[in-house]
C-alpha cells in the first residue's frame, strides 16, 4: 500500500467479528418456519445486505407474495433469533488479525472507524468487548440506503472529520466493496470478497496482511 492514508474505516461483519454463524442460523429458522428453502449459498448472498433487502433474497424461493406487514414482522422475528444468539458472543468470535491491525493503524496515527450495515453493531462490539476500540461507529441506524449504496462509508468519514478520498475501507462482501468505491474511497478486499477485481488491495484476511516478525 502505497498511498498514506488517514483512516480506516473497517465493516465489522466478516472483516472485525464472525457472526456469519449467526445470522445464517437466525434465517434458517425463519425460512423453515415459513416453508422456504434457504442454505448456505443463499446466505452468502446476504454479506453486507441489510436485514430489509436480506429477507427479500430469501424470500425468491417462498411459494406465495407477503404483504409488506407481514414481511416486516418476518424481518423483527428474524433479529429476535438473531439477537438472542450474539448473546453467546465473546472475544473468540473476533477474527483473526482485527485487533492487530486496528493496533498498527492507530499506532501509525490513523483514526480508525466502523462502517457497517448492521442496526446491532454495539450489542456485537460490547459482547466482544471492542466498545471503546474505535473513534467512530457509523451502521444501520444511521443510514437509508445501505451498500452497495455509500452512505455508511460517508457517514464514518464525516464522524471522523476526514475526507473521503483519505480513508482506506476494509470489507468482505463485494457490496461493500462497491460502497467503499462509490464513497471515493480505496479498499481492501478480504475473505469472501478477496478475489473481486474491482478492490483496490485484495488477502485472504487481515491476517495475512500482518507482516510477522
Ligand atoms: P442487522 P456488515 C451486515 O453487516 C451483515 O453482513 C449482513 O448479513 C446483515 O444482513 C446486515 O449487516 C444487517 O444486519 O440485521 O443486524 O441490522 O457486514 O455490514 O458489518
Ligand atoms: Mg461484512
Amino acid at each position: 500500500m502505497t498511498k498514506k492514508y488517514k483512516a480506516v474505516i473497517f465493516d465489522l461483519d466478516g472483516v472485525i467479528v464472525s457472526t456469519d454463524e449467526c445470522h445464517y442460523e437466525a434465517w434458517k429458522m425463519l425460512a423453515d418456519e415459513e416453508g422456504i428453502y434457504f442454505d448456505r449459498e443463499i446466505n452468502q448472498r446476504l454479506r453486507g445486505v441489510s436485514r430489509m433487502e436480506s429477507l427479500e433474497i430469501v424470500l425468491e424461493r417462498a411459494t406465495k407474495e407477503y404483504t409488506e406487514a407481514e414481511k416486516l414482522e418476518m424481518a423483527t422475528r428474524k433479529n429476535g433469533y438473531y439477537v438472542e444468539k450474539i448473546k453467546s458472543l465473546d472475544k473468540t468470535a473476533i477474527l483473526a488479525g482485527a485487533l492487530e491491525f486496528v493496533s498498527l493503524a492507530k499506532n501509525a496515527g490513523l483514526k480508525v472507524a466502523i462502517g457497517s450495515s448492521s442496526k446491532n453493531t454495539m450489542a456485537i462490539l460490547k459482547q466482544t468487548g471492542c466498545e471503546t476500540l474505535f473513534d467512530a461507529i457509523a451502521d444501520g441506524n444511521d443510514i437509508k440506503n445501505s451498500k452497495p449504496a455509500p452512505d455508511v462509508f460517508l457517514v464514518a468519514a464525516e464522524k471522523l472529520q476526514i475526507a473521503p478520498t483519505d480513508c482506506m475501507v476494509v470489507e468482505d462482501a463485494e457490496a461493500g466493496v462497491d460502497a467503499a468505491l462509490a464513497a471515493g474511497m480505496d479498499v481492501l478486499a478480504v475473505g469472501f470478497a478477496s478475489a473481486y477485481a474491482k478492490a483496490t488491495y485484495r488477502a485472504k484476511s487481515l491476517d495475512e496482511v500482518l507482516v510477522k516478525k
